[in-house]
């Protein structure tokens, strides 16, 4: 019975895969529509051949589709469902869980290192100063928890972050995409990484297009990926140097839109007043904003590239984006052509949800995801 829902699976990941690797017309799956019962498209019959070929980065090779179809064969239903519970209250979650991914797989690659908690008198990743301000943690928790109930130690914390990364993304409207599985845990984890490696908000394009092509990605697929904020919220703390001096210049930053730039000023002197603390926080009090502050209902969509063909990204890289021609370009292309934004994305977070990951004997499956195993 199994085989021929393996089968089946195999065959969706096969088309979806072709649609966004092979054939670049080709038109991803859209909302949730087809996420909720995906089924082959009738034109599949040409491309069945090796998944794994088709396959961007070396690094996922060793990762199978629907890894856990015998030892725990409800497991990406587990983390589905639990993610709609969890979204229904807190829609924030798909944004934390989201960025978790780009900072767990930046650093050493998919493997839930940025989850562990520090060992006394050591520094882990989350107490790395680019990573203070992520969130999610209590949500991989909650879910390895039903994991741990349904299959205990099967489920890796690695594949739980990539699996309800993409829930998170196709509940807050943005496309679906297949993901392998068969990731490992990490036993160690990496502060030095994390403190330098991340890029920084205050990064110029050159500095941007070296970090991420130092990964693997293109200029096409940086700039797919930076339309990950296009949802979430941001505090002023990581832009307010482009407020009033920027770079030591007496002016603001003067990419920045007029009109935009008295609008952020605004919101970030008021939520300084609402939290009533004299100097803009570096504790995590300050509520932040919302990336898209001006466009309701919020919700994963192109108006990030939108904005930034206003003046109006919010953190200085985002705005770098337009300093260059190639990516530049790629902005005015997405933000015009969101099936092409959708494709590209959820082509790039298979890549990204792929990196330097650990799998069959390396590494372990922790029992909790921010611990290592005994
Ligand atoms: C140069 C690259 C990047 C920089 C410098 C950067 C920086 C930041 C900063 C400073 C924040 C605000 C955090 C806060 O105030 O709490 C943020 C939020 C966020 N970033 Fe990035 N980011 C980058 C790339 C990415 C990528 C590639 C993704 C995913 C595809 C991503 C997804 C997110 C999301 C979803 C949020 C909102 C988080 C939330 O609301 O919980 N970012 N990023
Ligand atoms: C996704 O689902 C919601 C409610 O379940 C619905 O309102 C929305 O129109 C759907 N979006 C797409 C693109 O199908
Ligand atoms: C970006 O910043 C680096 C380091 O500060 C600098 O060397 C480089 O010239 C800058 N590039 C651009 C295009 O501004
Ligand atoms: C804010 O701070 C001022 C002066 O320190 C104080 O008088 C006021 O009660 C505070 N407001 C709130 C809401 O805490
Ligand atoms: C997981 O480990 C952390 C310590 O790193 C502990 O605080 C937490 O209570 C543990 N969670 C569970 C469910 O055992
Ligand atoms: C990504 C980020 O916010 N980096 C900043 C962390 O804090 C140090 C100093 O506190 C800044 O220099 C970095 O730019």
């Amino acid at each position: 019975m199994w085989e021929l829902a393996r089968k089946l699976g195999i065959l969706v990941l096969t088309v979806s895969v072709v649609l966004s690797f092979g054939n670049p017309r080709g038109e991803t799956k859209k909302g949730n529509s087809s996420y909720q019962s995906p089924s082959p498209l009738p034109w599949f019959q040409p491309f069945l051949f090796s998944i794994r070929d088709q396959l961007p980065s070396q690094h996922s090779s060793s990762l199978e589709y629907d890894f856990y179809r015998e030892k725990c064969p409800h497991a990406e239903q587990i983390v589905r469902s639990t993610m709609r519970q969890l979204f229904s209250d807190r829609p924030s979650i798909a944004p934390a869980l989201l960025r978790l991914v780009f900072h767990d797989c930046f650093i050493q690659g998919c493997d839930a290192s940025v989850l562990l908690d520090k060992v006394k008198g050591d520094n882990s990743e989350k107490d790395a100063i680019p990573n203070k301000s992520l969130k999610g943690f209590d949500f991989i928790d909650i879910i390895k928890a039903k994991l741990e109930e349904a299959c205990p130690v099967t489920v890796s914390c690695a594949d739980i972050v990539v699996l309800a990364a993409r829930e998170g993304i196709v509940l807050a409207g943005g496309p679906f995409y297949p993901l392998f599985t068969g990731r490992r845990d990490s036993t160690k984890y990496f502060w030095d990484l994390a403190t330098n490696e991340l890029p920084s908000p205050s990064h110029n394009i050159s500095q941007t297009l070296a970090s991420f092509g130092k990964r693997g990605f293109n200029e096409r697929e940086t700039v797919s990926l930076f339309g990950g904020h296009s949802i979430g919220t941001v505090h002023c703390k990581f832009f307010k140097d482009r407020l009033y001096d920027f770079r030591k210049s007496g002016m603001p930053d003067n990419s920045i839109d007029p009109g935009f730039l008295l609008f952020i000023r605004k919101r970030c002197m008021e939520k300084r007043n609402n939290i009533n603390t004299s100097a803009l926080p570096e504790d995590d009090t300050e509520p932040g904003m919302n990336m898209d502050e001006e466009r309701q209902p919020s919700g994963f969509d192109t108006h990030y590239f939108r904005s930034l063909l206003q003046g109006r990204g919010i953190l200085f890289a985002d705005q770098q984006l337009m300093a260059h021609e190639k990516t530049a370009e790629l902005v005015k292309a997405y933000a015009s052509d969101s099936s092409a934004f959708r494709r590209d994305f959820g082509r790039v977070m298979i890549k990204l949800s792929g990196l330097n990951v650990l799998s069959g004997s390396q590494g372990q499956v922790r029992r909790n995801c921010s611990m290592v195993l005994p």
